[in-house]
């Protein structure tokens, strides 16, 4: 999706303060929206086919894994590295350019407006220039805020491991205000661009809810055990506006977004299972994902909190972050085996819960999937590579990602040398069918 300069003009003689860039991006947050509903309308790979993948940082084993990428409107990925920040360009296949500080980048980063914001490990919360990567601010931020944030309107907001909420112009960094939910914090924000920003205090078992004007408390509310998954609102009719916790105990429980009543809890787990974090899917079901020391798996819950489906997988499995779901309903997520080799592993499974497809990483794999508007599903590995998973597409013959003029001289050229791969239509023989075939798939192309 490359942007149209033209009607960007013509938007702005028609009176804009900023430039082009303030512009959505198409995954600008972890789990996309602001709310991290964490699904797309764009519809994802039916198979396990990795078309390209591509070394991002040749440093960044142990934080490569944890964070997932973002993508603005013009195809770029960024993902937060050892050393800092890196942006790539997804048609060129290559680092556009690296953001590099004394200190870990963060979990995932957040683009609003042309600004990149992420948060080191220890000490500062940076805004960097996404088209330069020259850094545009810093500030000292000394509870660890590498979290991360959530970016919408031109404002970002952010918690510290120390429990503060906080939220920044996107565009100099200037602080706008600041809250202590407690002394200990781990749940990202969630922003419903209608007033409210949504996170949790880890030390005092808190779900929160705060006005994004001026961080005054809208509601506070116990939950029933201590979290750190960040917590999905749903908007839309179906769930009457909620906002969605997962704790540790591996309950699932619903908010009134405006109010703080609760509508239900469900268990999903056995007491003291690890949670991956929930997303909200087409209709408002709900996935979460959740671990004990029995078993592992995906639950889907519908909008008046009764369970629908339960899939289990290896028990050796870890899923520590939330799934997004396609446009049809498919559901993405990650998980690695907690033993001494640590190996990942991508799931897709049907909207029934069953097994679509699965497939081993070579190594680590932790975050949440990221799904392009062409049907590109990102996924990070600790092996510093970036995985691109695609459905093969018949018409791109050479296998290089975008179907065109050489694809036409690669299958004539296979077809004359009676290459195999020039069966074309599958019968057994190479003929002027098989020429036929291929011309009408490249004519219908590549989504
Ligand atoms: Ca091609
Ligand atoms: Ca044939």
């Amino acid at each position: 999706m490359r942007g149209t300069p033209g009607a960007a003009v013509l938007v702005c003689l028609a009176g804009c303060a900023l430039p082009a860039t303030g512009q959505d991006g198409a995954w600008p947050v972890w789990q996309r929206t602001p709310t991290r509903l964490g699904n797309t309308t764009t519809v994802g790979p039916k198979t396990p086919t990795i078309g390209w993948s591509m070394q991002f940082d040749p440093d960044s084993y142990d934080i490569a894994y944890n964070g997932s990428p973002i993508m603005d409107a013009t195809g770029r990925v960024y993902l937060c590295v050892n050393h800092g920040l890196v942006a790539i360009d997804t048609d060129a296949r290559e680092v556009a350019w690296s953001f590099v500080i004394s200190d870990n980048g963060g979990y995932t980063p957040a683009y609003d407006s042309g600004v990149v914001v992420f948060g080191s490990a220890t000490d500062y919360v940076y805004g960097v220039d996404a088209e330069t990567g020259q850094g545009l601010w810093s500030f000292p931020e000394p509870g660890r805020p590498n979290l991360s944030p959530v970016a919408a309107d031109g404002v970002v907001y952010y918690i510290t491991q120390f429990g503060d909420l906080k939220a920044r112009a996107i565009a100099d960094g200037s602080l706008l205000w600041a809250i202590q939910m407690g002394t200990s914090a781990y749940s990202a924000p969630a922003a419903d661009q209608l007033g409210q920003v949504f996170s949790s205090s880890w030390s005092h078992t808190q779900a929160w809810a705060v006005l994004s004007a001026n961080g005054a408390q809208a509601w506070v509310r116990q939950l029933p055990a201590r979290t750190q998954a960040t917590m999905p609102v749903d908007l839309d009719a179906a769930s009457a506006g909620r906002a969605y916790y997962m704790d540790r105990n591996a309950n699932l429980t619903a908010f009134d977004r405006l109010t703080g009543d609760q509508a239900w809890t469900i268990k999903l787990g056995n007491t003291s299972a690890g949670m991956a974090g929930v997303s909200v899917g087409h209709e408002g079901t709900l996935y979460a994902g959740v671990y004990d020391f029995q078993s592992r798996s995906m639950c889907a819950v519908d909008p008046d909190g009764q369970l629908l489906w339960k899939t289990q997988f290896a028990t050796d499995d870890t899923n520590s972050s939330p799934p997004i779901v396609d446009g049809d309903g498919t559901i993405y997520f990650t998980s690695y085996k907690t033993a001494s080799t640590p190996i990942g592993r991508v799931h897709a499974l049907n909207p029934d819960g069953s097994v679509l497809w699965i497939k081993d990483m070579p190594e680590r794999v932790a975050s949440s999937p990221m799904l392009a508007p062409d049907g590109t599903l990102y996924v990070n590995c600790s092996d510093t590579y970036l995985y691109a998973f695609k459905d093969p597409c018949p018409a791109d013959f050479n296998g290089d990602g975008a179907a065109n003029t050489l694809d036409v001289l690669a299958f004539l050229n296979a077809w004359a040398a009676g290459d195999a791969r020039a069966d074309f239509n599958g019968d057994g023989s190479i003929n002027t069918l098989d020429v036929l075939a291929f011309l009408n798939a490249w004519s219908a192309g590549c989504a």
